[in-house]
């Protein structure tokens, strides 16, 4: 029977009948489904981690304790894995283990566009691509197979497209094998040099036992396609579908369905059989490169581009010459930045910090969209955690203007890596006030639950981490609660945090807006004839509000109430109702 599939869901689909019996993940975007599809199913343990090393350790102590194990994350998330992840390669597994990391060409939701590849090749840890729904589903059972048959954790690779692209997947029936053994083996386990020494000698060998079933063709991983010699693709996941959609068969193709490791033979003979090959790969140079090692002449990167997404057209125009028509809509779509939703805790935070005219460290979620004008606060973005990192830093360099900034931080955020960089401020002591953005919710990935939450991945009450008492616990005396939706209040509870001696906490309290379990207040509107078009309720960058006529209009069905707006009106013109 087959199914219509999300990539990521056919991953999750592929997991349960693997007999994957551990999933632990941390969300980021294009990853996040899979875990939250996985946790559907009753017999896979499924947890949202702190952060993506804990989920990645978490998967391989299940692996070595005999358990089938996996762990998902975005590309981003595997630099916080990979200290694991490349040790792990050494030490081998017991049961299979399994690691998603999903890479974002033309970060449509991502701080930068690397490519995971590097990571399968600095940690010599096998890489799969799959192209489509089938193929997620297929490969993620194939990489508990080759994990167990390689001694090895693989590696799975989508990106956007596939991940969140639907296509069918023939499905089948759960084979759970249980727990296998584990024995005491200090040599495969116990990292330290001696063993680690003896084991590097054994990943070598993998990697050449792993090129020689790669030279066969994987078991099918690795497929060879002839029509037209005149032109040759070398590719994998979403460029092949672009590839076949825009070139059909004029051309022959090389799909590598393993891209860590690379085989030599069977690229060698298919770039003999063909008049011009050329590479198909998004973001780096990365089959490329290892063609021209192994003395092969391919058209890659000089013909296309490092950045962004590849398409049907973008491949038919350079290799064709001509327009791709099927893909021609007419359509023009209007690009719509993103905005912090009506109603936003963050919203009145920035505004508060805005008056008090602080530098703002940043940092990722929801929150870094305060970057964005009218309310323009955020002076730095990184990475996750850094913001609070990143202002001891400043305030260390620069002590006499210590309080006249602050970080801003999510509490997802701050869990996963702020709570080490507070840690620092403590005990290296430098005058800096952080803001943990409290909405009860990891935001920007969809709503995942977190260890403030209170809840775990299935909604079920869990045990919730104290903001407060952790500040305190750290060596932050000073720990300052407000209420967003109260300007006033947030903007006098930063004041007092910034004019006090020493290391200050402001933990900045009101769930996400978009929760269901929010009750909102009826919406707003502007009352015309007190309106002096001042436009200062524009000055929030709230999207229910524009102007008509020289009014501001509140738009009812946008509008949660939030009251924010009226806070700022002089002239009393925001009332309660509709417009
Ligand atoms: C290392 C890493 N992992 C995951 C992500 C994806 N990601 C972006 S923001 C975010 C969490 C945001 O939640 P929170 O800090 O609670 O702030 P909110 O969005 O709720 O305001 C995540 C998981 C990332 N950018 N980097």
């Amino acid at each position: 029977m087959k199914k219509l599939f999300l990539g990521n869901e056919a991953v999750a689909r592929g997991l349960y009948e693997a007999g994957c019996r551990v999933v632990s993940s941390y969300p980021g975007t294009p990853s996040t489904e899979v875990t939250e599809f996985a946790a559907a199913y009753d017999e896979i343990f499924s947890e949202w981690a702190p952060n993506e090393k804990v989920a990645c350790e978490v998967a391989f102590g299940a692996a070595v304790a005999g358990a089938r194990s996996f762990c998902a994350m975005k590309h981003v998330g595997l630099n916080v894995a990979a200290d694991p992840l490349f040790t792990a390669s050494y030490t081998g597994v017991n049961a299979g283990m399994v690691i998603l990391v999903a890479d974002d060409p033309g970060m449509h939701s991502s701080q930068n566009e690397q490519d995971s590849r590097h990571y399968a090749m600095g940690s010599k840890t096998m890489m799969l691509e799959p192209a489509d729904s089938a193929e997620c589903l297929d490969y993620t059972k194939r990489a508990f197979e080759l994990s167990e048959k390689f001694d090895t954790p693989v590696i799975i690779r989508l990106t956007t497209r596939v991940a969140h692209s639907r296509s069918t997947a023939p499905i089948a029936d759960r084979v759970d094998n249980g727990l296998k053994e584990y024995t005491k083996n200090p040599q495969k386990y116990v990292m330290v040099p001696a063993n680690a020494k003896g084991k590097h000698v054994v990943v070598e060998q993998r990697i050449l036992d792993q090129i020689a079933y790669c030279e066969e063709g994987a078991d099918g991983l690795n497929t060879v396609e002839y029509n037209s010699k005149k032109i040759g693709v070398i590719t994998s996941g979403i460029c092949y579908q672009y590839a076949k959609e825009a070139l059909g068969e004029n051309a022959s193709y090389l799909k590598l369905g393993c891209v860590y490791p690379l085989p030599v033979d069977l690229i060698k003979n298919f770039a003999a059989e063909c008049e011009t090959v050329y590479v198909l790969e998004e973001l780096d140079d990365y089959i490329e490169t290892h063609c021209r090692k192994i003395g092969i002449e391919v058209i890659g990167k000089d013909a296309f581009t490092l950045q962004g997404e590849y398409s049907q057209s973008m491949i038919a125009k350079v290799i064709l010459g001509k327009e791709n028509e099927c893909l021609k809509s007419g359509v023009n779509i209007v690009p719509r930045p993103p905005v912090l939703c009506a109603g936003c805790p963050h919203r009145g935070l920035f505004y508060a910090l805005k008056q008090l005219n602080v530098t703002v460290s940043g940092d990722i979620g929801c929150y870094t969209l305060g970057a964005s004008q009218p309310l323009g606060m955020i002076d730095t973005v990184l990475c996750m955690g850094a913001s609070v990192s990143a202002l001891h830093g400043r305030n260390a360099a620069d002590p006499a203007n210590a309080k006249k900034s602050v970080a801003v931080i999510g509490d997802s955020t701050f869990i996963h890596s702020g709570v080490t960089g507070l840690i620092n401020i403590a005990y290296n002591a430098t005058d800096s006030v952080v803001i943990i953005l409290d909405n009860s919710i990891t935001g920007m990935t969809g709503h995942q639950q977190n260890p403030t939450t209170g809840k775990n991945i299935k909604g079920e009450p869990a045990n919730a981490v104290s903001l407060e008492a952790l500040a305190k616990a750290v060596g932050i005396q000073n720990v300052i609660v407000v209420d967003p939706y109260n300007l006033a209040e947030t903007k006098e509870g930063i004041k007092n945090a910034l004019e006090a001696d020493g290391p200050a906490v402001v933990i900045s309290r009101r769930p996400c807006a978009l929760l269901k379990t929010v009750k909102h207040n009826p919406p707003l509107k502007v009352n015309p004839d007190k309106c002096k078009s001042c436009k200062m309720c524009m000055k929030i960058g709230c999207p229910a509000i524009s102007m008509k006529d020289g009014k501001a209009v509140i738009d009812f069905t946008q509008c949660l109430g939030c009251n924010v707006c009226s806070q700022l009106c002089k002239f009393g013109a925001i009332e309660e109702g509709k417009a």
